[in-house]
């Protein structure tokens, strides 16, 4: 048995950029209590702190994540599933969803079980070439969690969904990007770039952009009506902003605004 010292999620800011890369590369970046709550306290931070205007989410090693670790005690039957999942997977897709600004999962590679309900609770998925997603759950006789069965359908509908879910078979990137569970496709060894490059164009992106998110995170869950108040809601904020002062007084000068995110 070897004891490691290194942190579970590895974590740095550059640039408005609050990176966080899952650090278990031998076991595929499998998700203990501790990368669940490493990932929520840095979604929490992200929130509290202007300077952050965008979170990515990586993966050490050859693996995006594998999912719930399966050797974290599991087998011995005596783990509280229910508690593992309100103490430490519901609060991290809370943290994710809640968080009004854009989360990047940028996939290296496997993203499987709860490992692809990451990327999918993320705004937006950049996968690299080899990147593969695995509803694995059904594989050892689970059910999808963490947001897998609600997320899914709505990325690609409810047919496909099943389909992915109870089958668990192995979707690759090209399938991925042509189903629409993930934005980009770029070789693998060029993730990091294109991640960088998004995610800067999303740190000058003004306020308006993360009620944006919560606005269409919504929309599916809503009635004509309360997306209308919501819209409503959403805009008299987004109006109150500097931003908003920014981008009218950058169309009369005709000069591009800059916007800080307040
Ligand atoms: C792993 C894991 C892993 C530990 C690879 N754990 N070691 C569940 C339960 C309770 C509550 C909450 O929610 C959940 C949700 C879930 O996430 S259930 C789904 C859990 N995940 C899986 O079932 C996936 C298990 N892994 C695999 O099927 C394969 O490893 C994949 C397809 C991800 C990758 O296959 P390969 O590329 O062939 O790699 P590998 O299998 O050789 O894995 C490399 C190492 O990582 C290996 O260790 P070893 O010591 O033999 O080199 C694996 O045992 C280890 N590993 N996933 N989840």
């Amino acid at each position: 048995m070897s004891i490691s010292t290194a942190p579970v999620v590895l974590s740095s800011t550059d640039a408005g950029v609050l990176t966080l890369t899952l650090n278990r590369p031998e076991v595929l970046n499998g998700l203990t209590d501790d990368v669940l709550d490493a990932i929520t306290d840095g979604c929490r931070q992200a929130a509290s702190d202007d300077g952050i205007r965008v979170v990515v989410i990586s993966g050490a090693g050859r693996g995006f994540c594998s999912g719930q670790d399966l050797r974290a005690g599991l087998e011995s039957g005596d783990v509280d599933i229910r508690g593992h999942l309100r103490d430490h997977y519901v609060p991290m897709v809370r943290a994710m969803r809640d968080l009004e600004k854009p989360v990047i999962a940028s996939v290296n590679g496997v993203a499987a079980g709860a490992g692809m309900s990451v990327a999918l609770a993320a705004d937006f998925r950049i996968a690299a070439e080899s990147a593969t997603f695995i509803q694995a759950f059904v594989r050892i006789g689970l059910v999808p969690d963490a947001g897998s069965s609600y997320f899914l359908p709505r990325l690609v509908g409810t047919a496909k969904a099943l389909e992915l879910a109870m089958l668990g078979e192995t979707v690759d990137s090209a399938e991925a990007l042509r189903l629409g569970l993930v934005h980009r496709v770029v070789p693998d060894a060029d993730l990091g770039q294109a991640t960088a490059d998004f995610a800067a164009r999303l740190t000058r992106a003004p306020r308006s952009a993360g009620l944006i998110k919560q606005l269409i995170s919504h929309s599916l869950d809503s009635d004509l009506d309360e997306q209308l108040r919501r819209e409503e809601e959403a805009q008299v904020l987004a109006s109150e902003s500097e931003d908003f002062a920014a981008g009218i007084n950058g169309f009369i000068t005709k000069r591009p605004p800059v916007f800080t995110g307040r």
